[in-house]
């Protein structure tokens, strides 16, 4: 296993694309710096930030001792996620067989349980307007992807082999679940995977990373980060 000694930087903000990668580099236990990314204040904006993460989103890390000694910057958390588990050697199988079982359930998460979760949150929870069609049509696709999980799970602990960073892609966003408009109790055996990763130590360290600073404000009442968020068009 690479051994770290500079901090990685991480750019950050307390939410579960955020998490998954504070979950990876404390289930590693490599020493990294919190940047934070008021997502709510515009600072994925700054110059700065854009020149590591075009597409002003975090999370993003800047590894000073990347591929041959010099620092690389990643942004898009599966992209993140698999670099660390290569580097490292943990949490992502180096057989090719193992690989593609894991990149299969992470590539699910990134394409569909994040995306589809995530505009479950907005209709549901921040939409100005209650639009019956687009609740109903995100509360049924997660309700889909929650049933893809529960079935996968019904004999193995993990989604993919061995605990791996699809888990911890997908544990954030089933944090959430009652946001979705989901029932956990509809799901045994994802309930059964969920409480066993979130009752890891390195996971509750993670997702406390930034928490007084998630609680500073609401996304539901914000009407400032709401404009900041969900107004955004191309930029010249
Ligand atoms: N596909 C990206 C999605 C990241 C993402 O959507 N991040 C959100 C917070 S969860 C963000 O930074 N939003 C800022 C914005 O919308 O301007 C990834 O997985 O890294």
């Amino acid at each position: 296993m690479a051994t770290q000694t500079k901090p990685i930087d991480l750019h950050y903000w307390p939410t579960p694309n955020g998490w998954k990668i504070t979950i990876a580099l404390e289930e590693l236990g490599i020493p990294y710096t919190v940047k934070y990314v008021n997502i709510g204040r515009g600072e994925q904006f700054e110059p700065s930030f854009l020149k590591i993460a075009p597409n002003n989103r975090m999370p993003a890390i800047v590894d000073p001792e990347g591929p041959g000694g010099e620092p690389i910057s990643i942004f898009e958390s599966g992209a993140i996620l698999q670099y660390l588990g290569r580097k490292f050697a943990k949490f992502y199988p180096a057989d090719e067989r193992g690989r593609v079982e894991v990149d299969q359930w992470l590539f699910w998460q990134m394409g569909g349980l994040g995306p589809m979760a995530g505009q479950a949150h907005h209709f549901r929870q921040y939409a100005p307007e209650k639009i019956a069609y687009a609740i109903d049509r995100y509360t049924n696709e997660c309700n889909r992807l929650y049933g893809v999980m529960n079935k996968r799970l019904v004999d193995r602990e993990f989604l993919a082999g061995d605990y791996s960073i699809a888990d911890m892609a997908c544990v954030g966003w089933v944090r959430p679940y009652k946001n979705q408009g989901q029932d956990l109790e509809d799901f045994p055996n994802l309930k059964r995977w969920f409480e066993t990763i979130m009752a890891r130590p390195a996971v509750e360290r993670a997702m406390a990373v930034g928490k007084e600073e998630r609680e500073k404000s609401n996304l539901a009442n914000d009407k400032e980060a709401q404009k900041i968020l969900f107004g955004q068009k191309a930029r010249a």
